[in-house]
C-alpha cells in the first residue's frame, strides 16, 4: 500500500489523481501546510525540501517532486496506460513536457507564492510576482501550442501529463479569464479531465464544482 503525504489545495491533488486512476490502493497521511505542519523535523526526514507531496512506496522508500511520483505510478501500473512505454519516442514527449512545465509553470506558482524566497531585497517582492505572472504566461502559451487536437496530449487516452496540466490550470497566473481566452486547449483538456469519473472527486474537493 502506498502512503501519499500532503493535503488538498496544494499539488498533492495530482498524485492523488494519479494514484485514483492507477487503482493503486493508497493511505493519506495529512501534513496541513496551512498549519505548518511541512516544517516539522519529522516531516523533513521524508521530504528534505519541506513539501508536499511526498510518496512512501510501499517497500518503505520514498519519492518526492511531483512529476516523478507520476511517472513512478505510471510505470508501477503500466495496465492503467496512464503513459506511453519507457523508450518509445510518444514517452520522450510525454516526459519532455512534464519535466517542462513542472520547471517553468509550477515554479513560476513557487515565485508567485513565495516570491520572499527568491529576493534579498526587501521592497522586491512585487517585481518577483510580476515577472513570474509573465513567465508563467510565456510557459502555458508554449505548451498551447505544443498542443494537438485533444482533447488529451495524446488525443483521447489520458495520461500523467494530463493529470498534471489539470492540476497547474487550477492555478492560471493572471486572470481566468485572460487565460480562458489565451490557453482554450489547456482549458478543455483540464474540464474533460475534471468530470472523469476518478478525477471529480478529486476535483471537488481541491477546487470545488
Ligand atoms: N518541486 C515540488 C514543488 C511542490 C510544491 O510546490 N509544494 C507546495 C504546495 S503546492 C508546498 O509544499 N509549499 C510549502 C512550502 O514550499 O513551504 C514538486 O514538484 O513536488
Amino acid at each position: 500500500m502506498y502512503k501519499l503525504y500532503g493535503t488538498t489545495h496544494t499539488s498533492t491533488c495530482a498524485a492523488k489523481a494519479a494514484l485514483a486512476e492507477a487503482d493503486a490502493p493508497f493511505e493519506e497521511v495529512e501534513i496541513a501546510t496551512r498549519k505548518q505542519q511541512h516544517l516539522t523535523e519529522e516531516y523533513r526526514k521524508i521530504n528534505p525540501r519541506q513539501q508536499v507531496p511526498s510518496l512512501m512506496l510501499p517497500d518503505g522508500s520514498i519519492v518526492t517532486e511531483g512529476p516523478a511520483i507520476l511517472l513512478h505510478v505510471a510505470d508501477a501500473h503500466p495496465g492503467a496506460g496512464l503513459a506511453p512505454p519507457p523508450g518509445t519516442s510518444a514517452r520522450a514527449q510525454h516526459d519532455r513536457w512534464l519535466i517542462f512545465l513542472a520547471l517553468n509553470v509550477n515554479e513560476a506558482g513557487q515565485r508567485m507564492n513565495y516570491p520572499e524566497r527568491f529576493t534579498t531585497d526587501s521592497n522586491g517582492k512585487q517585481a518577483v510576482e510580476e515577472a513570474a505572472r509573465a513567465y508563467m504566461d510565456r510557459h502555458f502559451g508554449i505548451f498551447e501550442e505544443a498542443l494537438g487536437n485533444g482533447p488529451y496530449f495524446f488525443g483521447t487516452d489520458l495520461s500523467m501529463l494530463d493529470i498534471y496540466v489539470w492540476m497547474l490550470a487550477q492555478w492560471p497566473g493572471g486572470s481566468k479569464d485572460s487565460f480562458e481566452a489565451n490557453c482554450p486547449k489547456i482549458v478543455r483538456l483540464a474540464d474533460t479531465a475534471k468530470v472523469r469519473p476518478k478525477i471529480a472527486p478529486i476535483h471537488e474537493e481541491n477546487f470545488g464544482a
